[in-house]
């Protein structure tokens, strides 16, 4: 068999050149994509057979059999399936599939003209996925496995159900407050902690009444941050510590002793603020085990989140709370930082008002809206190319 290797940028023009070179009847035996475009392996149909199922015609009839091949004991009758009868019957099977992949490659190939870009490579997929926040790597990840042509819905049906099972959130039906414990809102300053703080309380109240509610200021810093968090508590009828130091937190918590759910609004710092090891040891080293939940604004890079995670990670975070989504462009960014970091969202905020906006987080809601396509300049070319 005469095979040629055809190679050219894409599919369409490797495609010419095989006609070009070997008629419209040339079979398709192997393509794939390699550092030039695409490589096309084919060779003519008249061609397509010889030196597979017999040896080449122009051969002397006596010519022995191929070295690789096994001889067969005396007695032993050919086996079915590559006796000379059976030789033919096997190569238009073969034909037959290799004709169907051939057709299959073409249509693959016209699909390619409705939707560029789709039927070879990935960057598209990649170029959506990074244009809703996704790091480089996951949308390369992502990418280069997503198996549908179908267009930008059957991309997010796919990658949705595919991140799904990785991020982790409480549900819409779980309370992780129910049970009670001692809760700190950590995270740098302006993130929406102290709106937060409030948030929860007010939802504890309205659930189980305030009488096993007791709230911690630890921001004793800026003017007026204690003081937005006792007009909440002041609504609520809940009391509200202030703590500058460890001796004050720890006296506060045994004041507390006896409420079953104590939220600690704590002192916004940077990242990078020297201070804040020290911050997580006092937490650690508190008389009462504090879960610390950090407060991730989901209208910071996807670098800037992934710092503070870093920076706050110390001694364990329990979860994550995302606020300001009603602020953000995209969110795919929020959800690779809690993917890779593999921290469970406890709750989400979704704009300034006490209590009203605020859910318990659920994977299905965070991904519809870390794929809510519309935004993104791809979907809308995608659309305007396929309608
Ligand atoms: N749009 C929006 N604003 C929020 C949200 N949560 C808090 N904020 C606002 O963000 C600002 C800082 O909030 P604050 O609770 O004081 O942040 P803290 O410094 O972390 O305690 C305030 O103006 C809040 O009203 C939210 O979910 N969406
Ligand atoms: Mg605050």
């Amino acid at each position: 068999m005469k095979v040629r290797r055809f190679v050219a940028a894409n599919s369409r023009q490797a495609l010419a050149k095989v006609k070009e070179a070997l008629g419209e009847d040339a079979i398709i035996l192997a393509n794939r994509e390699v550092s030039e475009g695409v490589e096309i392996l084919a060779c003519h149909e008249d061609d397509f057979g010889h030196g597979l199922d017999s040896a080449p015609s122009n051969a002397p009839a006596s010519s022995s059999p191929p070295e690789s091949a096994p001889p067969i004991p005396p007695g032993h009758s050919v086996p079915r399936g590559v006796g000379p009868s059976d030789s033919s019957a096997a190569m238009e099977a073969l034909l037959g599939e290799v004709r169907t992949l051939r057709q299959a490659l073409e249509r693959r190939h016209e699909l390619s003209d409705v939707l560029p870009g789709l039927s070879l490579g990935d960057a598209r997929w990649r170029e959506a996925l990074r244009e809703l926040g996704f790091s480089k790597g996951l949308a390369k990840f992502l990418a280069e496995r997503i198996p549908s042509l179908d267009g930008p819905e059957a991309m997010r049906v796919w990658v949705k159900s595919a991140l799904g099972r990785h991020v982790q959130t409480m549900g819409e039906n779980q309370d992780p407050l129910a049970t009670g414990g001692v809760f700190a809102l950590v995270g740098p300053t302006g993130v929406g902690k102290t709106t937060t703080t409030a948030k929860l309380a007010a939802r504890i109240v309205l659930s189980r009444g305030a009488g096993r509610l007791a709230m911690i200021s630890t921001d004793g810093y800026r003017i007026g941050a204690q003081e937005q968090l006792r007009t909440y508590a002041g609504i609520l009828r809940v009391p509200v510590f202030g703590a500058r130091d460890e001796a004050d937190l720890n006296h506060a918590l045994a004041a507390v002793a006896d409420r079953d759910t104590v939220l600690i609004d704590t002192v916004g710092m940077s990242q990078r603020d020297q201070m804040l090891a020290e911050q997580v040891a006092v937490l650690g080293r508190a008389s009462r085990t504090v879960q610390r939940l950090l407060c991730l604004n989901a209208t910071s890079s996807l670098e800037t989140l992934d710092e503070v995670v870093k920076a706050y990670s110390g001694a364990g975070l329990a979860g994550v709370i995302v606020t300001k989504m009603d602020e953000a462009a995209r969110l795919g960014h929020v959800v690779d930082v809690v993917l890779r970091h593999r921290l469970p969202v406890w709750f989400m905020t979704t704009g300034q008002r006490v209590p009203e906006d605020f859910e318990v987080a659920s994977t299905e809601v965070l991904l519809d809206r870390a794929f809510d396509l519309a935004q993104i300049g791809v979907a809308q070319a995608w659309s305007a190319e396929a309608a």
